[in-house]
């Protein structure tokens, strides 16, 4: 079955077959490829490929670049129903969302192929006569992608269709829990790449390994910017690697999202958005709500209403019309009994949260959702557990639950559900919630890829995808030029 859609998609048996790598799909536990993983010394061959492609490609006209990566977007869209396919046979993700997931992708595309025509600088009043300033971006050079299993695809996409047009090739190093995928769309784009004489060979590269992979790439002085999508305990890692020699970073780490949820509400929205982001993606989204902060009026009704809803969830494999599918593998399962024992020891009072399926598929982790009453916002609460865990906090006035929101160490998306629009633009002002992301009545995952995305604090400060994030795969320069016959020194300052 998988190999069919590898082939279909142009990945070659010996690409899948031949590595000493085991990859097993969630859905089942059964072993759908093996692959090479690199050792960290073949990583610089990598790096001096695409420096090289970098030579030529940062000469290609932008415009000229967007249009490979239309033609590439095109390819996505011919095959989107295989590789969305192909997603949830490797993340365990239920066939809408993987699909969705190309999805993304495809608009990625679509955006940075307008962005190709739009590379815009400014120009800047001089205070010397006779004088322009202006504002120039230059492709920066080599762009590494990191990328986690949970969205093995869109994320390297919406790093790569951005740094293509704005001049820059790519390495990518994927979660080495999703390689066939990478293989995937590597195969796909070398399908386009052939169709453009001018495009470098090496412009994307595919460099599948662990930590010592992307430690090599985080190194390399040739590579300057790192893009990389993980724990926020991976990004502490890399981030000071990075640094010290200054090259860029993106960094998109952990979240602890919430919710607040007031009394002015509606209910039936909040319900149904819960239900998506809590629940969705068996919780393995960083955009997933982890924390909700339900007024004290409404929450003995929100939670009645949340526990009928998740009795009814199908949860099941992921191409049979299941609208849950499995944890990605026994250490996510192993990590959410964790969490809820915690969570009991906290003074949690834990619904669901057991493991389901078992005799239908031994080898694979499905779980139900838990829904756990907590006391207070204690250890358990403030960490991010990648699993389908929905910790339920009461308030009781706006100001608190505010102060709830903020009060971890992860700001990536948070969401407000009101009627109230004092409380509503107070949640989006500057005392307001911290995070990258705060939405008013809808949830918290499913940004759309037109507005960066990212988080403050310990989700690391990166943006990427939508709005300006393209200003970080390139170089600023700024220019003064004097088209007069003097020489005007800024400051007023005379020097003869
Ligand atoms: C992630 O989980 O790493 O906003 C990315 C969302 C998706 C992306 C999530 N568009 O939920």
């Amino acid at each position: 079955m998988v190999s069919r859609v590898l082939e279909g998609l142009g990945v070659s048996s010996t690409e899948y077959q031949q590595g000493d790598h085991p990859v097993h799909s969630p859905i089942n536990g059964e072993c759908i490829g093996r692959v090479r993983l690199l050792e960290r010394d073949e990583v610089a061959a990598s790096v001096a490929r695409a420096a090289e492609a970098f030579q030529a490609w940062c000469q290609v006209p932008a415009p000229r670049r967007g249009e490979l990566v239309r033609r590439f977007g095109d390819v996505l869209r011919q095959h989107k129903a295989e590789l969305g396919e192909l997603v949830s046979w490797e993340t365990g993700k239920i066939q809408a969302e993987g699909l969705g997931e190309v999805q993304e992708m495809i608009d990625i595309c679509d955006f940075a192929v307008g962005l190709s025509r739009q590379l815009y600088g400014l120009t800047i009043a001089s205070e010397r006569p006779g004088h322009h300033m202006r504002e120039t971006w230059h492709p920066l050079g080599v762009v590494a992608v990191i990328s986690a299993f949970n969205f093995p695809v869109a994320v390297w996409a919406w790093n790569t269709a951005p740094a293509l047009v704005c001049g820059n090739p790519v390495v990518w190093k994927p979660s080495e829990k999703t390689p066939l995928t990478a293989l995937a769309c590597q195969a796909l784009f070398e399908r386009v790449q052939a169709e453009f004489p001018e495009a470098p060979a090496h412009l994307s590269q595919v460099c599948l390994g662990g930590r010592a992979v992307g430690e090599a790439l985080a190194d390399d002085p040739r590579v300057a910017l790192v893009s990389a999508t993980g724990s926020t305990r991976m990004g502490r890692e890399l981030a000071p690697k990075v640094a010290a020699r200054f090259a860029r970073s993106i960094l998109e780490l952990g979240g602890n999202n919430a919710m607040i949820l007031t009394p002015s509400a509606d209910l039936d929205l909040a319900v149904r958005a819960i239900l998506f982001s809590a629940v969705g993606t068996a919780g393995q989204r960083c955009t997933s709500l982890r924390r909700l902060i339900v007024h004290d009026a409404v929450r003995e009704e929100v939670i009645a209403r949340l526990k009928s809803a998740y009795r009814a969830i199908r949860i099941g494999h992921p191409l049979h019309g299941n609208l849950v599918g499995p944890l990605i593998d026994k250490a996510a399962y192993e990590a959410m009994q964790a969490a809820l024992r915690q969570a009991r020891d906290e003074g949690g009072v834990v619904f669901g949260g057991e493991r389901c399926l078992a005799e239908e598929f031994p080898e694979a982790w499905y779980v139900t959702p838990a829904i756990v009453e907590m006391p207070a916002q204690s250890a358990v609460v403030c960490r991010e557990t990648f699993a389908p865990i929905l910790y339920v906090l009461g308030y009781r006035d706006f100001a608190e639950a505010v102060v709830l929101n903020n009060g971890v160490s992860q700001g990536l998306s948070s969401c407000l559900f009101s009627n109230d629009v004092r409380e509503a633009e107070t949640f989006m002002s500057a005392t307001g919630s911290d995070c990258g992301i705060a939405n008013i009545n809808i949830g918290p995952s499913g940004a759309e890829i037109g507005g960066a995305f990212g988080g403050e604090k310990d989700t690391g400060g990166g943006r990427e995808s939508g709005s300006d994030a393209w200003k970080a795969y390139m170089r600023r320069q700024t220019n003064t030029v004097n088209y007069s016959r003097e020489l005007p020194l800024a400051q007023g300052i005379v020097f003869d």
